[in-house]
């Protein structure tokens, strides 16, 4: 079969780019793939994160999968840290990874910045992790944003490193092509990368100190407006065409937004609105937002007002989520040569 996994980390402001370039698409494959959408707790106190706070953000990003669709019903829908396995594959992923691959990571040296000496053993780790969710569920495809495909590069590097040096091992179980499928990404059409609203150039992050440079998902309308009115622009109206959009970070990325929410290319976009001016583009982008984004936002405060249901959901889907990578981790275990008796 093939299987989804993917995942978000509970580390607050989830926001447009959460949404358009992650939550949405998962929403997107549930008649295609079987999917399995996580909430990592675990990746998120790679760096500092208060524990009720944490729990707080845990339902948000659960809430906001209910929100745009997903099914946990049909699907599997759960927190990392609530199947052990994760962690235990883990470990052993960690022994197959190189130092020098996670060196190369630069997601580690963007959220280490210049103090890496005090960063986590954890956050430097990420990557491991990151490969063990995806393996212990042996999944094929893995829906992520741009900025993840380094990370995701990282996991079949693992996983070929993995099936060689246990080759033997893994062909006494009866497996031929290897135990570990090497996952697949997808990632497709417009917005994989939004970019922050006060500087085109930088991806837009919960991180941010600048509240104006993301939408939040929890932002109501007023904000939304105001924030798509406060966006930086360059002084020019919009091409016409796409290769306009060179060289105008701010321009192309407010094109590739409404285009996300609208449901088509740039190019659809420029068709309809080229040599309009930022100002009446804004008002026609506000519109879009308001109206694509007040029905999740709503939704997802209804949800958070009812925790005992979320922690329902997630323990309903952890049990499912454990039905699959148990079996798997065993088969690890036999692989790897750890007696359990
Ligand atoms: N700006 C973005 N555009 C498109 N997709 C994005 N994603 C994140 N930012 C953008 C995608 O969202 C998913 C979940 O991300 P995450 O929470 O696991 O971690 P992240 O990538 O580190 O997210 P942030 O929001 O940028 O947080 P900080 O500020 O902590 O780094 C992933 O699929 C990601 O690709």
């Amino acid at each position: 079969t093939n299987r989804v996994f993917s995942g978000v980390q509970p580390t607050g402001n989830l926001h447009l780019g959460n949404y358009l370039g992650a939550i949405s698409r998962f929403a997107g494959l549930q008649d295609d793939y079987e999917c399995i959408y996580c909430v990592v707790d675990m990746h998120a106190i790679t760096v500092w994160q208060e524990p009720r706070e944490l729990e707080r953000h845990i339902r948000e990003v659960t809430a906001a999968y209910l929100a745009a669709g997903i099914d946990p019903d049909s699907h599997i829908v759960f927190n990392q840290s609530q199947v052990a396995e994760h962690a235990e594959l883990a470990w052993v992923l960690n022994c197959v990874a190189r130092i020098g691959w996670l060196n190369r990571m630069t997601q580690f040296k963007e959220k280490a910045g210049k103090n890496r000496e005090n960063a986590s053993v954890g956050l430097y780790a990420y990557p491991a992790l990151m490969a063990a969710d995806i393996l212990v569920y042996r999944a094929t495809h893995v829906p992520v944003g741009e900025d993840q495909k380094q990370h995701l590069e990282l996991t079949r590097d693992v996983a070929t490193k993995f099936n060689l040096d246990f080759e033997e091992s893994i062909r006494a179980l009866g497996y031929e092509e290897g135990f570990f499928p090497l996952p697949e990404p997808l990632i497709t059409g417009t917005a994989t990368r939004v970019m922050s609203l006060r500087d085109g150039t930088k991806k837009m992050s919960k991180s941010d100190p600048s509240d104006l440079s993301r939408i939040n998902l929890t932002d109501d309308a007023d904000a939304i407006a105001k924030k798509i009115r406060k966006a930086r622009t360059d002084p020019d109206p919009l091409p016409h065409e796409v290769k306009g959009l060179e060289a105008r970070p701010e321009a192309a990325n407010l094109v590739g937004v409404y285009a996300a929410l609208a449901g088509g290319t740039s190019a659809d976009v420029l068709a309809e609105h080229g040599g309009a001016q930022f100002a009446d583009f804004k008002q026609a982008l506000i519109e879009v937002a308001v109206d694509k984004l007040a029905p999740v936002t709503g939704e997802m405060n209804r949800l958070m007002a009812d925790p005992g249901h979320i922690d329902r959901v997630l323990a309903g889907g952890a049990d499912k989520a454990r039905a699959i990578a148990a079996p798997i981790y065993d088969e690890v275990r036999r692989i790897v040569g750890f007696i359990r008796s």
